[in-house]
């Protein structure tokens, strides 16, 4: 299965899209209009949209759905789109079709609704209609083993990057120092790497005496840093050693200078940037977070306090509506133990429970 989201102004525009790059035998997972970013205060409306097609799940991989990005992967086999005949009547057929596939989508409520293991995604906390796409490809009568099987195949989940430079953003209070700090114990700790840590003082006060305290305990080199010359010195400083972790001081996504004063101090740097998410997000929020992140160009997830959450479904569901890899689950506040490697067994793991 293959899950993408696109944007245009039209839904005639987004449904040519989706045809073209899925194929006609996709369907639409959600729909609804958001704000055009790009035009600041006068944003207009556009048309968000996101689409699945079912194919081989094994042959699947995220790059192929994320525009720019190159796997080095084949392209996995499309499903067969034969095309419709020519003139006014194919274009009747077209439309009919999607509306249709629409239509299909959104009662895929009412094809399962009797399945018990519908009620048990749902209160796991994955998206209603996901759960019906997934329940769908898998036919009437699935057995649980087979979505936690398929599960493992689309949940994606990968190390950080090679770069040496590890940037740590999210919304205010995620865990993002708390994270470095684990991260920065156990590659210390455990690896005995170098490991020297940066934060970009750009709003608060006050606010780096926590990554101080933590550096010392560590014995790593820190700074805070003001302006993005100060931050070009502190990683020249900083040269010799195998990772630098950067912490970027909490602040609301929404204030507007925000994610550009970020990307100025990230302008050719090319680090691996991680994105912090607390697990008991909900999802419209997990969503809005991600998109006004995109600007930075999210590499890896962390999804955070999973101890505080009462199921984790919603990993799941952004994992595969949004298709960036997760490196790592925060479990506690205990530094350095309360964090994990992401693995697609175990984020099922914690979805669904223990195998019944
Ligand atoms: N339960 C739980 N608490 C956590 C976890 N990670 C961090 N915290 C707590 O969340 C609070 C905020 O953590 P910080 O690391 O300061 O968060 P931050 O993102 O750096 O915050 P700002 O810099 O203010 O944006 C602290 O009380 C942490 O102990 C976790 O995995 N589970
Ligand atoms: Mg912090």
């Amino acid at each position: 299965m293959q899950i993408k989201t696109y944007t245009a102004n039209s839904m005639k525009d987004i449904l040519s899209q989706i045809k073209s790059e899925l194929g006609s035998d996709a369907v639409i997972l959600s729909k609804r209009e958001i704000a055009d970013k790009t035009f600041g205060l006068t944003a207009r409306p556009i048309i968000e949209v996101t689409a699945a097609v079912d194919f081989d799940a094994g042959t699947y991989d995220y790059h192929l759905t994320r525009p720019g990005a190159s796997s080095g992967m084949p392209e996995p086999a499309l499903p067969a789109f034969s095309a419709p005949p020519a003139g006014h009547l194919a274009e009747d057929i077209t439309e009919l079709k999607d509306m249709v596939k629409e239509l299909i989508a959104h009662s895929g409520m009412k094809l399962h609704e009797n399945n018990p293991l519908r009620k048990k995604l749902l209160s796991r906390g994955i998206r209603p209609n996901l759960v019906d796409v997934l329940l769908t490809k898998l036919g009437a009568g699935a057995k649980e083993s087979a979505v936690r099987s398929l599960l493992g195949k689309l949940v994606k989940t990968e190390e950080p990057s090679s770069s040496r430079v590890w940037v740590f953003v999210g919304t205010t209070g995620v865990g993002k120092t708390t994270t470095i700090a684990k991260i920065a114990a156990g590659g210390v700790l455990n690896h005995r790497r170098k490991v020297g840590l940066i934060t970009l003082d750009t709003y608060r006060i006050g606010a780096v005496d926590q990554g101080r305290i933590y550096a010392k305990i560590l014995n790593i080199p820190f700074m805070s840093v003001s302006s993005v010359s100060e931050f070009r010195a502190a990683l020249g400083k900083m040269g010799s050693l195998d990772l630098v972790l950067v912490d970027t001081v909490g602040r609301s996504a929404l204030c507007r200078d925000y994610i550009p004063q970020i990307r100025g101090y990230l302008d050719g740097v090319d680090p691996c940037t991680f994105l912090l998410m607390p697990v008991a997000t909900r999802d419209s929020e997990m969503d809005a977070v991600t998109r006004t992140f995109s600007g930075l160009d999210i590499h890896r997830m962390i999804f955070t306090k999973a101890d505080e959450a009462i199921h984790s479904g919603s990993v799941i569901t952004h994992n595969l509506i949004h298709r960036i890899p997760v490196s790592y689950i925060t479990t506690g506040q205990r530094v350095p133990e309360d964090i994990e490697k992401a693995s697609s067994s175990t984020i099922v793991h914690r979805c669904l429970g223990e195998r019944t």
